[in-house]
């Protein structure tokens, strides 16, 4: 069965209505989530009509349906991708028994503290991107931002899920606390670095969903893997929907580049800031930070957590099924590069040990093709200065380079030149109150856009560009 269940309270297509236990168990945490929904989502937006898309199938073709929609009534619910007959394991130590349906007590504490990560970021996320919907760039952007929020709130329901299910009482007790962390916190932070940076404004949000959602594409391919069934059909269906997040990022950024390169054609030797644009060099600092902050969330390069998850089955590799090895890889090494001495050194490690560093390896070739786009649209424009990725060793704080000082482009600098000059690579006090200057409101026209963002090239769902995506019940 394909379809999802939406008579009940909880859409699923896990026939939650077969074990009452679990059913009750979650539709007590549903009011304590749209609690969480209410005063950390999308800020003054709750009672407004947003065009939105909804899961009614796990079909391939067909499962997302359009309509409008206000977000507390959106349908959150548990989607796991059907099972193809008797899946088997196809990495570690129980390569080629069949998946486990059920979680192995000795294995326990690693799932549990994964899918308690992964569940983590997912409504950290919404906090951070709590008040972007103040500042729009056009309607059809907003919907973007809605959409990508009311998706991860799912994404948080898939992980709750599964500690329901399969971890008792912990799991009951870490699900409460996914609702209680807060992005930024002192107290109650969010689990990992990237999830406690603000997201100030667009050009953050854009590049978060560029760089950091797509950490969110390499994590959840490696964790659909899994030995532990249920996790890997859950990570599989919510790889569709982050595509689109995906999407969001790279063609935002896409028509950032566009509408800045059209002004410096037409206005050779005029400031870009002049003219209300983003300019290059602010763009490039915002890449240098998105970029590492986002390589720190695949942990330290040689890893005993990673090595003993991928032994024990419980995250693989990505695109395991393409890799022509072992899949044990007791045997095997692999290239790590690492600082030493001054110099910049490939080390041939144990492969198990460096399975984060693999991913992250994985993540940067993806991201690579961005940036060849956008250096496309610079060049179609005439303008003749290309955006890159700096160093994997600039302004690490997690891992083998986060002692040394790097430059972007990868020169050891000291502390007192880092210092001195870290403002020429990350964006500055300046760079945020001139990108915040540009985004001092809502831009909600029909078809209108901020000056700073060229128009997509097409709507959603084959709307129009200037179709009212969100219809504002004050206006
Ligand atoms: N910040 O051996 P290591 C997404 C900790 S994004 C803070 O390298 P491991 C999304 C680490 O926990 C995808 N702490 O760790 C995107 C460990 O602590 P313990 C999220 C960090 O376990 C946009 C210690 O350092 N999903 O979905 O191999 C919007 C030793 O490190 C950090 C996942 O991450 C950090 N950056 O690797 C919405 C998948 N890095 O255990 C959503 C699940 C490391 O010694 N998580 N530490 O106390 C994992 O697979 C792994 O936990 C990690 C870390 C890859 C994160
Ligand atoms: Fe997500
Ligand atoms: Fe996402």
């Amino acid at each position: 069965m394909t379809g999802i269940n939406y008579s009940e309270r909880i859409p699923n297509n896990v026939n939650l209505s077969d074990n009452r236990r679990l059913q009750r168990a979650l539709e007590r945490w549903q009011p304590a989530y749209l609690d969480w929904w209410r005063e950390m989502g999308p800020a003054g937006l709750q009672g407004e009509d947003i065009y939105l898309r909804t899961a009614i199938s796990v079909d391939t073709k067909g499962w997302a349906h359009y309509g409008f929609t206000k977000m507390p009534d959106y349908r959150w619910g548990i989607f796991l991708q059907p099972r193809d007959g008797e899946r088997t394991i196809g990495f570690g130590e129980h390569k080629g028994k069949p998946a486990w349906a059920e979680v192995p007590g000795e294995h326990r504490a690693a799932l549990r503290r994964i899918i308690v990560v992964q569940g983590d970021t997912e409504p950290a996320s919404v906090e951070q991107q709590r008040y972007l919907g103040q500042t729009c760039p056009s309607l059809y952007d907003l919907r973007s931002l809605l959409q990508v929020n009311v998706e991860e709130g799912r994404h948080l329901w898939a992980m709750v899920y599964l500690l329901h299910a399969y971890f008792g009482r912990d799991g009951r007790e870490e699900a409460d606390m996914l609702l209680e962390r807060r992005s930024g916190d002192e107290d109650r932070p969010r689990i990992l670095g990237a999830f406690n940076e603000e997201t100030p404004n667009w050009l953050a949000f854009f590049m978060f969903t560029y760089f950091t959602d797509r950490d969110g594409k390499f994590q959840l391919a490696a964790l659909s893997e899994s030995a532990f069934d249920p996790l890997a059909r859950s990570c599989r269906f919510m790889l569709k929907e982050e595509s689109y997040h995906m999407y969001v990022g790279e063609t935002g950024i896409t028509r950032i580049v566009q509408r800045t390169a059209e002004v410096m054609r037409d206005h050779p030797g005029a400031d870009p800031r002049a003219m209300g644009v983003v300019d290059l060099p602010t763009l490039q600092r915002y890449i240098n930070f998105h970029y590492a902050v986002t390589l720190d969330l695949f942990g330290a390069e040689i890893s005993t957590n990673s090595a003993n998850n991928y032994a024990s089955g419980l995250k693989g590799r990505y695109h395991e099924d393409r890799i022509g090895d072992d899949h044990v890889l007791s045997e095997s090494t692999y290239p790590v590069l690492q600082p030493r001495d001054g110099r910049i050194v490939s080390v041939d490690t144990p492969a198990l040990s460096a399975l984060n560093e693999r991913l992250r390896d994985d993540f940067i070739e993806d991201v690579n093709i961005g940036i060849r786009k956008w250096n496309r649209v610079l060049r179609e424009h005439g303008v003749d200065l290309e955006l890159s990725l700096p160093h994997r060793g600039f302004n690490r704080q997690i891992g083998l380079f986060r002692d040394v000082h790097l430059t972007p482009g990868g020169a050891f600098v000291s502390d007192e030149e880092w210092q001195r000059r870290h403002h020429e690579w990350l964006p500055s006090v300046d760079d945020q109150a001139y990108v915040h200057s540009l985004m001092t409101k809502a831009t909600i026209g029909p078809g209108e856009f901020a000056s700073w963002i060229a128009p997509p090239k097409r709507g959603i769902d084959k709307q129009a560009v200037e179709f009212d995506y969100v219809r504002f019940s004050r206006a």
